[in-house]
């Protein structure tokens, strides 16, 4: 199948194109977001048509930092101190066209090691579910390898055959040639190519959400 008729056979990515549409700005210029939903236990679990991208990666990676800065909405996104506290899937509606969904931090206490069962239930629920996402941002921390939690996420989400972009974040906390290792070592370990992999900064402008959409539109449409 073209991208031609993708496009014009999926619903929601028809969605997406017709309100953004503007010759003038970005398509994803953002206009409004709100927070849409939440969802504590799967049975909360919204069901919806929008087109949805979760971010999913250990705490403390800066999944809110980087929603927040995707967004322009500094105070809407929900943080706290406390890494792992907040076990909820958050949904925030932007553009009232594309839904962001903030998955809980995972990796958070120190043993076992693996992923919690708990948030397993809730995050496996949300994929499996009827209304579970378009694509994923999987967020690792650049400075480090992938940890085994990463990696079982990771193929949680190839395992179901779920678009999937990997976001190396805290890129402002190191050197240029730093990070052109970290994105092999990333690459190698979760089996793709360096160049698949989005370097993010939250704290450093030079890295603009805007080629992060751009990612994100092109993948969905
Ligand atoms: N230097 C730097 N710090 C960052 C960046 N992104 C996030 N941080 C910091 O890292 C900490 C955690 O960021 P959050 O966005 O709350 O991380 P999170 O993944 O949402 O964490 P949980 O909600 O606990 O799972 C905060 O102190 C942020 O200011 C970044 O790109 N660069
Ligand atoms: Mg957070």
């Amino acid at each position: 199948m073209t991208c031609y008729e993708s496009r014009i056979t999926n619903p929601k990515s028809i969605m997406l194109t017709q309100k953004n549409a503007n010759a003038n700005s970005h398509p994803m210029k953002i206009k409004s977001a709100d927070l849409y939903d939440q969802a504590f236990t799967p049975r909360q679990i919204p069901h919806t048509q929008h087109p949805q991208v979760a971010v999913v990666g250990r705490s403390n990676v800066g999944k809110s930092s980087l929603l927040a800065k995707m967004m322009r909405r500094k105070k809407l996104v929900k943080t706290s101190s406390t890494p792992g506290k907040t076990r909820a899937l958050f949904y925030y509606l932007v553009n009232e066209s594309i839904l962001l969904v903030d998955l809980p931090g995972y990796g958070f206490s120190r043993a076992p090691k693996q992923v919690s069962s708990r948030w397993r239930a809730l995050v496996e629920a949300y994929l499996d579910g009827d209304s579970g996402p378009d694509l994923v941002l999987q967020l690792i921390d650049i400075r480090h390898p992938p940890t085994g939690d990463d990696i079982a996420v990771n193929r949680l989400l190839s395992d179901r055959s779920i678009q999937t972009l990997i976001v190396a974040t805290k890129a402002d906390k190191i050197s240029r040639s730093a990070r052109s290792r970290s994105l092999d070592v990333i690459a190698r370990e979760l089996a793709t190519s360096p160049s698949a992999i989005v370097p993010f900064s939250a704290k450093d402008s030079s890295f603009d959400p805007k080629e992060l959409w751009d990612n994100i539109i092109s993948i969905l449409t």
